[in-house]
């Protein structure tokens, strides 16, 4: 299998450089941590190692090294098609190089072959109440298939620590293969009422599938939507809540079943993967209240009653990034090139024009700039995909690239369990009174 063999190939030297670092160069100071920081949610302390994605303030997301516009450039495309085939993306995220299209069609082919579901995950789901949340019929899923996690039953068999990335490679595989199509079995089953098996169709690649089980009314168009949307959101660095909690509970040896579910988890908190359907919702107010796309000074005034309300303006602000996030750009230059005229789409640009200038004048935001969620939900909504609430579960197909792409790593490198350490309040405020005391 293609990524075996290329990750195999670059693990000694890789392992070396960890080695080498780990036990040569263990005490060289990285950073500091301020009280700020140990109360303010660890933000920015520089303590995580990944190579999979670097998120830069001034630049945004790179996957291995390449920026967002590069990747749409460099990744290859299916004939007759604008947007590159997710299976080159996962080839890039795992082995760090721009595949050839005999290597991103062998990753196609791994799906392919791994993405037929169990009856009993069916039967299950099918158990569950009409109200149960999209992401809750997801993770249960994710979490009913784990009985087939090749790295577990290799564990309880006594492997060797070196061959753990091997079964967990296998397992990401079989889970990336399989979660497009749980995700639209929920979708026709939950908002449709179909109880048929979605059909992962061998000729076709992991967008067009996707587009195809989720019946969406114009096929061709999503099929293009579908690969944009899960390569924008396969990755962001591994600070965030996902791909943390993923690597997290993946750390204590936990197979990627378990620790993606930890992550789907986090996912769904509305400061999360949830702020997509928020900001849509923002939009619809907006558009509902004015019959239409409002006056540039409607418009102005409507965000001020936003923050005078004590709300956020959804879609605005990151905790990094101090630019316009390009995973936004790039879905707005898809909007703009197929259909400008849509008037979500003619609202969301006239909100990037506007909201900017509010959260400027009100001072507050470290970053005025739109972020991913501005416009992805946008999208969705005019292909026709309109269920709010399954927003999350598209964001969590995409974000099981990148978090199992890590997964693989940190069992390659043989990274240890996370364990920061904790202190008290009295510890820290100690802390402080010994720094702020004449000559302290
Ligand atoms: N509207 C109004 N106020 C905002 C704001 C916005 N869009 N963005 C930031 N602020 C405010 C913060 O609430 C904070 O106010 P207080 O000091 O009163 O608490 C102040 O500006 C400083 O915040 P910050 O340091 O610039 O931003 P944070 O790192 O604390 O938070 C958030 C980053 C993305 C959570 C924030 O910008 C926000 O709430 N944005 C709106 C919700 C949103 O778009 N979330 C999706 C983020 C993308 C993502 O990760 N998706 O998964």
């Amino acid at each position: 299998m293609i990524l075996h063999e290329k990750i195999s190939a670059q693990l000694p030297a890789w392992r070396e450089r960890i080695k080498a670092l780990s036990k040569e160069h263990a005490d060289v100071v990285v950073d500091k941590v301020t009280v700020g920081q140990i109360a303010g949610g660890m933000r920015d302390i520089k303590s995580l190692l990944t190579d999979v994605s670097y998120v830069d303030s001034s630049e945004g997301i790179r996957f291995r090294g390449l920026s967002i516009p590069e990747v749409l450039k460099r990744l290859p495309k299916a004939r007759g098609t604008k947007i590159p085939l997710v299976g080159g993306l996962y080839y890039l995220l795992m082995v760090g190089e721009v595949p050839t299209m005999e290597e991103a069609m062998a990753v196609e082919d791994e799906w392919d072959k791994r993405a037929e579901i169990p009856d009993y995950v069916y039967k299950m789901l099918k158990t569950m109440p009409k109200d149960a949340h999209p992401m809750i019929l997801l993770n249960l899923a994710v979490m009913s298939l784990e009985r087939n996690s090749v790295f577990s039953k290799r564990y309880r068999e006594g492997m060797k620590k070196d061959e753990y990335w091997e079964p967990a490679l296998e397992d990401s595989l079989d889970l990336t293969a399989k979660i497009p199509v749980i995700a639209a079995f929920i979708y026709r089953y939950k908002y449709f009422g179909e109880k048929k098996k979605p059909i992962y169709r061998v000729k076709l690649d992991y967008g067009a599938n996707f587009a195809r089980m989720m019946k969406v009314a114009d096929k061709k168009g999503y099929a293009e939507l579908a690969r944009l949307y899960f390569i924008l959101h396969s990755d962001h660095e591994s600070g965030n809540v996902s791909a943390h909690a993923t690597h997290l509970v993946g750390s204590s040896l936990s197979d990627i079943y378990f620790a993606y579910s930890a992550g789907l988890s986090g996912l769904a908190g509305p400061l999360h993967g949830l702020a997509n359907q928020e900001c849509l919702g923002w939009l619809l107010d907006v558009h509902k209240k004015f019959g239409g796309v409002p006056s540039r000074d409607d418009l102005y005034k409507f965000a001020w009653d936003t923050l005078h309300s004590g709300k956020v303006i959804p879609g605005y602000g990151h905790a990094v990034l101090r630019v316009p996030d390009p995973r936004f750009t790039a879905q707005m230059e898809f909007a703009k090139a197929r259909f400008p005229d849509d008037d979500l789409v003619r609202l969301a640009d006239m909100v990037f024009d506007v909201v900017p200038t509010v959260l400027k004048e009100q001072g507050k935001a470290k970053n005025p700039a739109p972020n991913v969620d501005a416009i992805s939900g946008t999208l969705q909504h005019y292909y026709g995909v309109r269920e709010f609430d399954f927003y999350t579960v598209l964001f969590g197909v995409g974000r099981a690239l990148g978090v199992t792409a890590n997964y693989v790593w940190s069992r390659a490198l043989g990274m240890p369990i996370e364990r920061p350490k904790s202190l008290t309040t009295k510890m820290l405020e100690d802390v402080v009174a010994k720094a702020i005391q004449p000559g302290g």
